[in-house]
């Protein structure tokens, strides 16, 4: 905010041409040498002991090369698990299911045929016998708290405690190219190249190498186009695994595709969260305290990160307020249903939203505007860098600004003058606000750039892509660092053999951490030239940032509810957004909207449904209520700057942003709209039944 913003370049997103003209590369189009196709036989109980698994009759069947079980992969390693949680036991990683099953959907035997068609069919002719097994319910896998301050003695003692809890829907995060993976075997070589959809190429291959026990040198993978993942391509899957080790296994090529059905039922979910939260409050509106209880459902078995967002949503409290007396607890607990791990926003969502609802429940017991508690309460610009009593530095912002950039650009005294004739006149309408923080990843990312002496550059980076402008960014970050045209650099990334060592692109960290570790190593040519040095020159860099840089951001929704059916429209939605220094200010534009889209998903129609045998009930797009660019609003974005000192680009996260603000804008929205029917309470998504029967349920009351 300091800043008076520099020029900004208006791209053309490189990656766009081929992604849009039908000349992307994923991972089904790879020509493979007759490869074998792998079809799975999944667990249709959602827990039990394996009794009886008879195989014969696929084996006999046409065009079918092998069938295996759990017996042929006993021996395999297991994934690595990032362990941001204390972890009392963990959950097996089985490639195929051992003794036991753990949801539907878990994979249990393995077909392999010349087709994908006879693979399908002969794994149909395949059923799995399973006995209950009360012995394997209910763990919890992990958890973590954090206690600062009086917080106890304070609620004992406060003027107002206001609650809440939230149930967050599971999602789906179903990007549109779903879980895919094609394996060349090199008979020459014994090597293999996995063409994997994956946004941790790098990760993909040390896993496989440990998981399977061969030499890394033996393994390249390749992840060229990916047609979106938003976390749940982040891990490895059991499945992939499978066509990795059946390729070594039978010295051949291989492919697994996953239906979209098989992505409903055993790729990772999102969210899934039930958040408990409690605030104290002075009789001026100035939050005391916070108490918070957070249970994460955790799946099948765990992804790398099945654990962050358990973590995230406890951490990541008390948002970007001034609050020191804390009692948080987060526990990561089995429930019997399909894997769940990271999804864009990954416990951000969770951990603002709860706040967020707090907030405004404090604002309405008082009878204060939702802007003035936040303004009383929010961190001042002189307080950063901020340590929170859960042990986060919150490196810079102005949170002030952002409320107060919301308040104007949203016409805010109007805006509620007009809410309120509309209700005059019979009409429900609401306007909801909400704050969000949304910090990215900490940790190193890797770049090599070579500047060649007819002006061009060549830049590999250890990050990936999934279509969201990695290539044409990067580019512009060494195109400025050596002031030439974007067109000079040309971006390598995604493929093992092509590009350094790196993590990969999740947690909102490409920009801050990649983008950064590309200009350290265009500065270190810059200084090499400097000292005459002459050209090409090639500097490979590992970057470090120096911890994590929090974007943050305010959000208003206005909805209105229609009496007789309870359906909810969002009329209006104003976002400010402080996403550090912006590369290409069009591109960011493109993440909000994005994000966006994928919150007002789980604000309003997302759900993933389970009966009480633990039977996924949503398995397709006409039961999972997926937003259509006609179901979402128009956004009013309004962004400003404030570097990061975290990193050298003083980038912040927004791949996340919208998932985050959004949802909580649009509950406080739909129960201001509800407030003068006496309802409190709403869970998301917000379907019209359920909006419907929360109003039922108070107009029965004893105000009628
Ligand atoms: S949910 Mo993200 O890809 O860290």
């Amino acid at each position: 905010m300091t800043m008076s913003p520099p020029a900004k370049p208006r791209l053309i997103k490189r990656e766009d041409y081929d992604l849009i003209t039908g000349r992307g590369r994923f991972a089904d189009d790879v020509q493979l040498d007759s490869p074998l196709h792998v079809a799975f036989v999944r667990a249709t109980a959602s827990e039990g002991k394996i009794v009886g698994l008879d195989v014969s009759g696929a084996i006999d069947a046409p065009q079918i090369h092998a069938v295996h079980t759990g017996a042929d992969v006993k021996t395999l390693g297991v994934l690595s698990l990032n362990p941001v949680l204390e972890t009392s036991h963990t959950l097996p990683f089985e490639i195929l299911a051992q003794t036991h099953v753990r949801a539907t959907g878990q994979p249990v035997a393995a077909v392999l045929g010349t087709s994908a068609q006879s693979s399908a069919d002969a794994a149909d002719l395949i059923e799995v016998d399973t006995e209950a097994d009360p012995t394997q319910r209910l763990k919890c896998v992990g958890k973590q708290s954090w206690q600062h301050g009086s917080a106890a003695s304070i609620f004992n003692a406060a003027h107002l405690v206001v609650s809440c809890t939230i149930q967050h829907p599971r999602l789906a995060p179903s990007p549109m190219e779903p879980r895919s993976i094609s394996v060349a075997y090199d008979t020459k070589t014994g090597c293999v190249t996995v063409f994997h959809s994956t946004q941790t190429p790098h990760r993909s291959r040390s896993e496989l190498a440990s998981i399977l026990g061969i030499d890394i040198s033996r393994i390249r993978v390749v992840a060229q186009h990916v047609g979106g993942a938003f976390g749940m391509k982040a891990s490895l899957f059991p499945e992939e695994v499978f066509t990795v080790w059946a390729a070594f296994q039978h010295k051949r090529d291989f492919k697994w595709i996953a239906s979209r059905g098989e992505d409903f039922l055993a790729g990772t979910h999102g969210r899934g969260l039930t958040t408990k939260g409690w605030l104290a409050c002075d009789p001026r509106g100035k939050f005391l305290a916070l108490k918070a209880e957070i249970e994460a459902p955790i799946g099948a078995w765990l992804p790398n990160s099945g654990l962050i967002p358990a973590w995230n949503a406890g951490r990541i409290l008390p948002s970007g307020y001034c609050i020191d007396a804390l009692d948080i607890t987060t526990c990561a607990v089995q429930d019997g249903r399909g894997p769940t791990g990271i999804y864009r926003g990954a416990g951000r969502p969770e951990a603002n939203m709860l706040m967020e609802r707090l907030v405004d429940k404090a604002a309405r017991a008082l009878g204060q505007d939702p802007f003035e508690i936040r303004s009383r309460n929010l961190l001042r610009s002189d307080a950063f860098p901020h340590r929170t009593a859960t042990g986060n530095t919150l490196d810079s912002g102005d949170y002030h600004h952002a409320i107060t950039t919301l308040r104007e650009k949203s016409a805010y005294t109007s805006l509620m003058k007009s809410r309120d004739a509309r209700r005059q006149s019979g009409e429900l309408v609401g306007i909801g606000t909400a704050f969000y923080l949304e910090p990215s990843g900490s940790g190193w990312e890797s770049a090599t750039v070579t500047r060649e002496p007819d002006n061009k550059v060549i830049v590999a980076s250890g990050s990936s892509s999934q279509g969201h402008a990695r290539e044409t960014t990067f580019a512009q970050i060494a195109a400025q660092a050596f002031d030439l045209p974007a067109a000079n650099v040309t971006v390598h990334m995604g493929d093992t053999d092509h590009a350094p060592a790196g993590i990969g692109a999740l947690a909102s960290r490409s920009t801050a951490i990649g983008g950064s570790a590309v200009l350290q190593a265009c500065q270190q040519i810059k200084q090499r030239i400097k000292d005459g040095e002459p050209l090409p020159i090639t500097v490979q860099t590992r970057y470090e940032n120096k911890g994590q840089a929090w974007g943050y951001g305010a959000y208003l929704a206005v909805i209105s509810i229609c009496r007789d059916t309870g359906t909810p429209t969002l009329e209006r939605v104003v976002c400010v957004d402080d996403a550090g220094t912006l590369v290409v200010p069009d591109f960011v534009h493109g993440q909000i909207v994005g994000g966006f889209a994928q919150g007002f998903g789980e604000a309003m129609m997302e759900q993933i449904i389970y009966d009480e045998d633990g039977q996924l009930l949503t398995g397709s797009f006409m039961d999972y209520a997926m937003p259509r660019a006609t179901d979402v609003p128009p956004l009013e974005v309004h962004s400003f700057e404030t570097p990061s000192p975290m990193n050298m680009l003083g980038a912040k996260g927004v791949g996340e942003a919208g998932t985050i603000g959004a949802p909580a804008a649009i509950l406080n929205a739909a129960l201001d709209a509800l407030a003068p029917l006496g309802v409190t309470d709403l869970q998301m998504p917000l379907t019209s039944h359920r909006v419907w029967c929360a109003m039922q349920s108070r107009q029965k009351g004893p105000t009628t």
